[in-house]
């Protein structure tokens, strides 16, 4: 968004201009003041920085969901694009397929220009830009391990369980009901551990975000989850979070 960028830096002019013009201010006060004013508008966390924050390609509801409630979490500012994914184009009309050769969501685009996908891997970049929120934990620390074990295991045992196959006409009825059945075992273990705890690694971490929007299709396919309860309760306290009431807003699926 070149605009925000032209905004701040008329700003910044306008700012040093009026310093200089001042016939009363000391000149070392105009530097350190400048410096800072400067520091300010050209913090990557400025919200009027605009094109140099990340791009999130994304579709609402999709298992961008999860990387959009971590960026939220985390309080980063981004450009949140939509993608079409029956069509494969961007919410401006360009085809995706320029962006994601692979063609799907989610897509993250870093300051530096580098894109990057999978969703397991986007959560441990956001959740690692504030280590202070330990929504990941630190390197080599047993809260690491267990945080990218539920990472993997959402990913592998759960998304890739139901997608593709629950969300396409096609799949045959025989093997519609086996996904079903296995994805009930799942969550019968998730159940459980979750009858124990609140989240998945003990305390809130990225592992939520991504088993409540992977989990939270079920409501989406009419799967039943009443035989286990603490997993509906989970799906409440995560989507509950104010960071998770905002993404879900931002794409349609709240009032
Ligand atoms: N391996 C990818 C899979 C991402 C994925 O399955 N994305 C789906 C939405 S949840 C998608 O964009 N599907 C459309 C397509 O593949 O064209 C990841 O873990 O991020």
């Amino acid at each position: 968004m070149a605009p925000c960028r032209a905004f701040a830096l008329a700003f910044v002019l306008a700012f040093v201009l009026a310093f200089v013009q001042s016939p009363f201010a000391d000149p070392s006060i105009h530097t350190s003041i400048v410096q800072s004013y400067i520091g300010l508008v050209f913090n990557p966390l400025n919200p009027f920085f605009g094109d140099l924050s990340m791009k999130l390609y994304h579709s609402p509801g999709a298992c961008s969901l999860a990387v959009h409630i971590a960026l939220r979490e985390v309080g980063v500012p981004f450009e949140a694009i939509a993608v079409d994914l029956a069509k494969h184009t961007t919410a401006s009309g360009g085809n995706y397929f320029d962006i994601s050769p692979r063609g799907y969501v989610p897509l993250l685009e870093l300051d530096d220009g580098s894109r990057h996908t999978e969703v397991a891997a986007l959560l441990q970049y956001v959740a690692d830009l504030d280590p202070a929120q330990a929504l990941i934990g630190a390197p080599g620390s047993a809260r690491r391990m267990a945080v990218v074990e539920w990472l993997t295991f959402v990913g592998t045992e759960l998304h890739k369980t139901f997608s593709p196959w629950l969300w396409h006409k096609e799949t045959a009825d025989s093997t519609r009901q086996a996904v079903k059945d296995r994805l009930a075992t799942r969550f019968a273990e998730l159940d459980a551990l979750l009858a124990r705890q609140d989240y998945l690694a003990g305390e809130y971490s990225v592992a939520d975000a991504y088993a409540f929007t992977i989990v939270n299709w079920s409501n989406f396919l009419a799967i039943p989850l009443k035989a286990w309860p603490h997993l509906q309760a989970y799906l409440k306290r995560v989507s509950d979070r104010p960071a998770a009431q905002a993404a879900l807003r931002a794409e349609g699926l709240l009032k």
